[in-house]
């Protein structure tokens, strides 16, 4: 067994050590303990915060390209170390060691997108009224960002949100997510192995708790967050008090692939199953309702039977694991609670959940059930966060729309079809951020943007969109003539 990491906090290029307050351990294999963390106190993550805005005007200072070099350096890093990051991550996520490799991946492309990114426009220039104005609009980053961020992408979605915001000149604070501290740690010693400056990036382990005080700190310009709905609103609401605050939040979902008349069953049931099951239906796009149109729910339903028959959950560094564990004892019990709410409404529970132990870990087997479409049902429209799927049959197009629509949710979609005119009428009537034709309701890139409406959240905290909320545009107008001239006709005399 590998030694126990010991946890610590970054506060202005200093690594602090402090007493360990909570372990972080294998989910799939809970008497592992991957490392020891501190539970930062109120004072530390006031240092944490008033570092990153010591930090801040040499850093926004310093030529974006530059900036953007340090990037460089750090994608160099993560390619010398992909191994072993995705070993870290599958030990203290427990998803499958392929998942692992393609998050750090993913971590990287955000990284070479940033790194590109420096040598890229910003901003525009803009017409004016008046023909010897010069008028731009350009952009300023907003200062300290606090960055909240999940167990489920633990090195990508970070990187997300770091990557961004630091290229454009702000600097953070990062709270990786209680149940993955170790990964997270190991994502900021690279920061600074890579040579980003005392100070641009201070690292504060912890819980919810944690997180408050760092909301809470009204020297925090913008929140990006990633995470529950509950924890999303709280923060929205606590901002609110502070009028120059963003928030950026993306929290969560319920999302629906739809399988229409004419899908193509080859797309359609492995669109569904990965959809459905990778991640353990871990991830914030992942789908816990299909709907099938009714002419062809028995076709497709054979076919999602027969492959689920054969998909493996279990060991996530056995290569034939298709899945892993739940993160958490919590997990697995909210899983099995809404388990139990499909039994007892569906019409047919094709597959029956049960947990089960390669080791004491957190396994649970897939949970899949026919049910009638049910605005009221609560497993049709909260977020469950767990390998539980819903075939819902439809009578038409329009009926499917609603159905998707039916949740409080918009996040991702998928559908199956070989219509263009169907394609573009989910497109239109759907509520979501992130939609798919052929292909899984998963598996977004990072130079897309990424977020979602209604409670899956608003400021597109990632990748691509992120600009928004981590800069403020501002307006400069440069006249080149030798004298003022107003526009709208306003009269310029002064005498
Ligand atoms: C998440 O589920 O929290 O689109 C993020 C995907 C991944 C990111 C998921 N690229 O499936």
């Amino acid at each position: 067994m590998t030694t126990p990491i010991l946890g610590q906090n970054l506060v202005a290029g200093e690594w602090l050590a402090h007493a360990a307050d909570f372990a972080s351990t294998n989910p799939a294999n809970l008497a592992e303990v991957v490392g020891h963390f501190p539970s930062t106190n109120p004072s530390t993550v006031a240092q944490a915060v008033a570092a990153a805005r010591q930090a801040f005007p040499t850093w926004r200072r310093m030529s974006r390209i530059h900036r953007a070099d340090c990037f460089h350096r750090l994608g160099a890093l993560i390619e010398r170390d992909t191994d072993a990051l995705a070993t870290l991550m599958s030990r203290e996520c427990g998803k499958i060691l392929n998942e692992c490799r393609a998050e750090v991946v993913e971590g990287l492309h955000m990284v070479q997108y940033v790194f590109g990114t420096g040598r890229m426009p910003i901003g525009d220039v803009i017409p004016s009224e008046i023909a010897e104005k010069d008028a731009f609009v350009r952009r300023k980053p907003r200062g300290v960002v606090g960055v909240i961020t999940p167990w489920n992408f633990p090195f990508a979605v970070p990187l997300w949100m770091l990557g961004p915001s630091l290229l454009e000149g702000n600097t953070a604070v990062f709270k990786p997510s209680e149940e993955t501290p170790a990964i997270g740690q190991r994502l900021v010693e690279l920061f600074v192995e890579a040579g980003f400056p005392a100070g641009t990036i201070n690292l504060v382990h912890g819980n919810g708790s944690v997180g408050e005080q760092l909301v809470q700190n009204a020297d925090v310009n913008a929140i990006l967050f990633t995470g529950s709905s509950a924890v999303g609103q709280r923060i929205q609401q606590i901002s609110a008090g502070f009028t120059d605050r963003i928030v950026a939040a993306e929290m969560g979902g319920k999302n629906a692939v739809i399988v229409c008349d004419d899908a193509d069953m080859k797309l359609a049931v492995p669109a569904a199953v990965l959809s459905a099951f990778k991640t353990t239906g871990q991830r914030c796009v992942s789908a816990s309702r299909i709907l099938v149109h009714k002419s062809v729910a028995a076709e497709f339903i054979q076919g999602f039977i027969d492959t689920v028959h054969r998909i493996r959950f279990g060991d996530p560094f056995d290569p034939t694991s298709f899945a892993g564990p739940l993160i958490n004892r919590k997990a697995v019990e909210k899983t099995l609670m809404y388990n139990g709410l499909a039994k007892a409404e569906s019409l047919d529970m094709i597959f029956e959940s049960r947990e089960f132990a390669p080791q004491p870990g957190c396994f649970v087997t897939p949970c899949v059930y026919a049910i009638r479409d049910n605005p009221n049902s609560r497993c049709l429209k909260e977020e469950v966060f767990g390998p539980h799927v819903a075939i819902v049959p439809f009578d038409d197009d329009e009926h499917a729309a609603r159905i998707a629509n039916a949740t409080d949710y918009g996040l991702s979609l998928a559908v199956i079809t070989e219509s263009y005119r169907k394609m573009r009428f989910f497109r239109e009537e759907c509520e979501y951020g992130l939609g798919y034709v052929n292909l899984p309701c998963i598996g977004a890139e990072v130079h897309l943007p990424f977020g979602g409406v209604k409670k899956s959240g608003n400021g597109h905290p990632s990748a691509a969109g992120l600009v928004e909320a981590i800069t403020h545009k501002y307006a400069w107008t440069v006249n080149h003539g030798t004298g003022i001239v107003m526009a709208q006709g306003m009269s310029a005399e002064v005498a």
